[in-house]
This record gives structure tokens, C-alpha cells and sequence, in this order.
């Protein structure tokens, strides 16, 4: 696949506003934030899209989901809630192509999915 910006971040090369990171992903603000938090979620691992996965990455998903209820939880909005969202190309409004967990919270959301 591709070198994308999220690649970049990982790498160091551009400057994110980091909330958390271990052996596995990263995760940073989104620069467009479209809530009060507004965290997205990477894999390490270059995949660029869902329709990407193997059966390998199925822990690697399941972290990523982990990953941002647990600091749902350390924010202090998690009783509250949230929204996760993973966008897959042109339809489901994806711009980066390598995979990310949108999540977004700290007040009440539209419905919808757009
Ligand atoms: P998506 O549309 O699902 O591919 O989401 C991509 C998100 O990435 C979008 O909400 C804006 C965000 N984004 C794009 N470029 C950058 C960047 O350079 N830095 C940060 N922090 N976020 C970015």
C-alpha cells in the first residue's frame, strides 16, 4: 500500500497531538475534530482499508476497540457514551487509507451516520 499521512505520524516525521501509544497503534486528536473528543485509533500496521483484514488482524481490531473504551473510560465519558466508527473507501466517507477507529464523545452526538 501507499505511505499515507497516518504512516507519517506513526514514523515521527509529522507532529500529532498523541493520547496514547503502545506496541500495537497509536492514537492521536483528529485534526477536523467533529466532537469535544475526537480520537483516532491506528494500527502500527499498514492495512488500507477493512476490506483489507485477515483472520491474523482480528486481535489487533479487537485492541483497537479496547484501546478506545479504555480511555473512554479514563476521560471520564464513558458512562456518558460515545461513538466508534471505522470509514471504508469512497461510500463510507474514508480519506485516509490506512485503517482507523474514529472516537467521538464528550457531549451528546447527531444521530445518523453521516
Ligand atoms: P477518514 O475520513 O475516516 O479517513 O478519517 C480521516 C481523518 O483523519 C479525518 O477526520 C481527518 C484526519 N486527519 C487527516 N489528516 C490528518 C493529520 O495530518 N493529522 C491529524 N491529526 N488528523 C488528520
Amino acid at each position: 500500500m501507499s505511505d499515507t499521512i497516518f504512516d507519517k505520524i506513526i514514523r515521527g516525521e509529522i507532529p500529532a497531538d498523541f493520547v496514547y501509544e503502545d506496541a500495537d497503534m497509536v492514537a492521536f486528536r483528529d485534526l477536523h475534530p467533529q466532537a469535544p473528543v475526537h480520537v483516532l485509533f491506528v494500527p502500527r500496521k499498514p492495512i488500507a482499508t477493512l476490506n483489507d483484514l485477515s483472520a491474523e488482524d482480528t486481535a489487533l481490531v479487537g485492541k483497537l476497540v479496547l484501546a478506545a473504551a479504555a480511555y473512554a473510560r479514563r476521560e471520564g465519558f464513558a458512562e456518558a457514551g460515545y461513538r466508534t466508527v471505522f470509514n471504508c473507501n469512497h461510500d463510507g466517507g474514508q480519506t485516509v487509507f490506512h485503517i482507523h477507529l474514529h472516537l467521538l464523545g464528550g457531549a451528546p452526538l447527531r444521530g445518523g451516520f453521516a
